[in-house]
């Protein structure tokens, strides 16, 4: 009962921690937008290192560039965005590092890995290739 009890206070310290974090990438992007500018280079690496978010759209994923520290789990979400059906295929890795393909999806359909070896990993969709539907990610040392 009393480990229980500690284990919820953890998951609700974990969940304000999140929020918080949440809410001040929220306010850069915001003000961003108000005063009409893009995200500079650093607030984007911010935005998507918080959220190792990958959005599949029709036809491109964005960002289409990221960079991010090692052991770094990304998700790939395909959101309302996405009508048409897409893949995620990797298509040149770090050695060492098993390349993939996922199902095609469309809204709704979601992804995850971890990459694990420092270099530069390039995605494309081979449904979309045509269309230079591609990513590249770089992982830090
Ligand atoms: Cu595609």
């Amino acid at each position: 009962m009393e480990e229980n009890t500690k284990t919820d206070a953890m998951i609700n310290r974990l969940e304000r921690e999140i929020a918080e974090r949440d809410s001040f990438i929220q306010g850069t992007v915001a003000n961003a937008q108000d005063t009409e500018r893009d995200l500079t280079t650093s607030e984007q690496e911010l935005v998507t290192e918080s959220r190792k978010r990958i959005e599949v759209v029709d036809n491109y994923y964005s960002p289409r560039k990221v960079t991010v520290n090692l052991k770094s789990r990304i998700n790939w979400v395909w959101t309302d965005g996405s009508a048409d059906v897409h893949d995620v295929t990797l298509i040149s890795a770090p050695k060492g590092f098993k390349k993939f393909q996922t199902e095609p999806g469309s809204a709704g359909y979601t992804y995850s890995k971890t990459l694990t070896k420092p270099g530069v990993y390039k995605f494309i969709c081979t449904l979309h290739e045509e269309d230079n539907m591609r990513m590249t990610i770089t992982v830090r040392h």
